[in-house]
């Protein structure tokens, strides 16, 4: 099974990665922050927890994202493996990763971290606020999101290094040369 995670700050292109990855690998896919879009809209508790966090560019807590995440990985039983995108982004989900999938027999295979200058990031970001309609696409909300992710997000890097499945992934430059590169990382853990 090849289970990737896909790292980065906000707008460092996860996302845009992941359906790229999807298409080549076949892989099922789980985005924390898709997940938690759709509860949003369709208003359930979870939605109306998560929005408060949200829009004010914080984190969701740990506890309501490992629930809704162990759901949402039993759905996908039976996959090739799966690209986690936008989870984990703390060390406690981290740890709840690895303990779950070890449950199911498998782990993850590497750590993708999209490395892009914080300019880039939010320009990246202010332009897709223009169309995306998302309330946390805005200047102050960006900010915000850009500090939570250097304080909880960002030591993931060491966690990984650790484990021994951390890859750095150069996140400038057209989708198409950061997915050759992410495709030649992949090859060479599934060779
Ligand atoms: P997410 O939905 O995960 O999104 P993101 O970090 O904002 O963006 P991503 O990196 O996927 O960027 P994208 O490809 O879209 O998180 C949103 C919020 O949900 C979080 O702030 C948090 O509150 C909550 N949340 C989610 N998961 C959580 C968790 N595990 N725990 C707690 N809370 C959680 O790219 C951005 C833009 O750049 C796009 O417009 C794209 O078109 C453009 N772009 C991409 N690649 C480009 C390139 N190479 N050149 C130019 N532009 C590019």
């Amino acid at each position: 099974m090849l289970n990737v995670v896909i790292f980065g700050a906000p707008g460092s292109g996860k996302g845009t990665q992941s359906e790229r990855i999807i298409e080549q690998f076949g892989l099922a896919h789980i985005s924390t922050g898709d997940v938690l879009r759709a509860e949003m809209k369709n208003d359930t508790e979870l939605g109306k927890i998560a929005k408060d966090y949200i829009e004010k560019g914080q984190l969701v807590p740990d506890e309501l994202i490992v629930d809704m995440l162990a759901k949402v990985l039993d759905e996908k039983k039976g996959s090739n493996g799966v690209i986690f995108d936008g989870f984990p982004r703390t060390i406690p989900q981290a740890i709840a990763l690895k303990n779950m999938l070890n449950e199911r027999g498998t782990d993850v295979s590497v750590m993708l971290n999209l490395q892009v200058e914080e300019e880039e990031l939010i320009n990246r970001l202010l332009e897709r606020g223009k169309v995306s309609g998302r309330s946390d696409d805005n200047l102050e909300t960006i900010k915000s999101r850009l500090e939570v992710y250097h304080s909880q997000t960002a030591p993931l890097a060491d966690y990984y290094i650790k484990e021994g499945k951390h890859v750095a992934i150069q996140g400038v430059g057209s989708i198409d040369e950061i997915f050759d590169r992410i495709k030649k990382a992949l090859e060479e853990i599934n060779a």
